[in-house]
């Protein structure tokens, strides 16, 4: 299977985020995507290619343009106040506050995120952006007439909505991918997310719509990040009524337990008639995970990937979660081996 893969990615290295009331150092590193990059070296999965350029044209399909801008301004406005350390946002826009948008960029950086743990540093923008490239190109190869791409993507998207980051995520890349194989032709697209927490910032962009279907398999909010999204509930409004699946897990789950929802939800995208498939791939499912509570072993993502290629449609895999890093590169791989043995 063909990788595309950016050493741009190296440019996100935030360094803390808020977790159990107090600042520690990022779970999202660089050194993810390094290991991952290194076992599909080492077990010789295929090619790795670099990213073209797409420009911010696909992007703007899925996110809101004054969110983009931001973004792209954003270190610059908040360096120019003499700091030098990471932006990270302190209260939000919540009940009975005003609802316009800010002009100072810490009201903005308020404004456009979910949470204080997705840090914008000097090398957001261009790691973000190169992240969106390396999933734009693989959709690239996909309509190319390639059966299935590792989009190596960091950092990851799933918890980008339309107009905000967080969850260490600051533009959908499953999401501009399913956007762009639609733009290019794809009827239907099935996203399915198997990252341990639901992927709000996807379902956030899709759930008016019929022509995405959006399924997530992840551990069930009432205990879990992200807290606010993920229910069953969940099924769509208006014309996107029924092309929402969420399937919440009590966190601590068992494999067995994951495997049935996922068979659920494969049988979801083939009643849907999916003619491609997006897979947000988080493997923080892993029972080895710092910040997850499922338990899937490494030998079981041989499995999963075996199950998706059962649905023999053209298939882009997004990298999102895992922060178990020593293992991350075997978990990952071994999902992208199991679909092509
Ligand atoms: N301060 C992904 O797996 N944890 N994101 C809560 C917030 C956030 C996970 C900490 C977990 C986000 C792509
Ligand atoms: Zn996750």
């Amino acid at each position: 299977m063909l990788t595309i893969y950016s050493d741009s990615h190296r440019l996100q290295h935030g360094r803390s985020e808020l977790i159990d009331g107090t600042l520690k150092p990022c779970f999202e590193t660089p050194s993810r995507a390094d290991m991952v990059l290194a076992a599909v070296r080492q077990r010789d999965l295929g090619d790795v290619a670099h990213p073209r350029r797409h420009g911010l044209e696909p992007i703007l399909r899925v996110h809101d343009e004054g969110y983009v801008r931001f973004l792209e301004t954003a270190w610059q406005r908040w360096s120019e106040m003499g700091r030098d350390y990471d932006a990270l946002p302190k209260m939000w826009q919540i009940r009975r506050l005003r609802e316009a948008v800010p002009e100072h960029v810490e009201g903005q950086l308020c404004y456009y995120s979910m949470d204080c743990g997705t840090p914008i540093t000097a090398g957001t923008w261009q790691a973000a952006t190169a992240s969106s490239d390396v999933a734009l190109t693989a959709v690239d190869r996909l309509i190319g007439g390639e059966r299935a791409i590792f989009a190596l993507t960091r950092p990851p998207g799933h918890h980008a909505a339309r107009d905000y980051c967080g969850g260490y995520c600051f533009f959908n890349n499953a999401a501009i991918a399913a956007q762009a194989l639609r733009d290019r032709g794809a009827h239907r697209v099935a996203v399915l997310d198997v990252d341990y927490h639901h992927g709000n910032g996807t379902q956030d962009i899709f759930y008016h719509r019929s022509d995405v279907l959006f399924l997530s398999i992840h551990g069930d909010p009432r205990t879990e990040y992200p807290f606010f999204l993920g229910f069953a509930d969940e099924k769509g409004e208006g014309e996107g009524l029924g092309y929402n699946f969420n399937f919440p897990l009590a966190a601590g789950s068992c494999v067995s337990t994951w495997f049935f929802a996922l068979d659920c939800a494969l049988e979801q995208i083939a009643r849907f008639g999916a003619e491609a498939l997006v897979v947000s791939l988080g493997v923080d499912t892993f029972e080895g995970d710092p910040i997850s509570r499922f338990q899937l072993g490494t030998p079981d993502f041989v499995t999963l990937g075996a199950r998706l290629a059962g649905l023999k449609l053209p298939t882009l895999f997004c990298l999102e979660g895992g922060y178990a890093v020593g293992p991350i590169g075997d978990n990952v791989v071994n999902v992208l081996a199991g679909f092509e043995a």
